[in-house]
């Protein structure tokens, strides 16, 4: 074919892991210890017992990771779990961060 070589390139891979957050719970003088345990188990589908950890770590800590998921998911938490603490009449607050 005249002498020409065709030469593949590799491209760079495209598809990279998604930028993942972390669900976070902020302490508050007000919002029940049991209330935030419950929404730990809940809606981050821990057993009674890690959820308490948490909720203590929070309460010693000032806040405290939850879970980390999807931009998506990880808004939709904070979303249900606000949902139901102004449901409840509590001031919990609940937010998304990325990480690395
Ligand atoms: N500090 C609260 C209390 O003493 C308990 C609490 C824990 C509130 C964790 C919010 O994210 C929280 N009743």
């Amino acid at each position: 074919n005249g002498g020409e070589s065709v030469v593949l390139e590799r491209r760079p891979q495209k598809t990279k892991p998604p930028q993942m957050f972390q669900v976070v719970l902020l302490n508050d003088d007000y919002t029940p210890m049991e209330f935030v345990v419950e929404v730990i188990q809940e809606f981050f589908n821990k057993d009674r017992e890690t959820a308490t950890q948490i909720m203590l770590k929070i309460h010693l800590d000032g806040k405290g990771v939850c879970g980390v998921f999807s931009k998506d998911v990880a808004s939709t938490k904070v979303d249900q779990v606000t949902e139901a603490a102004r449901k409840n009449g509590h001031p919990l607050q609940c937010v998304c961060e990325p990480i690395e």
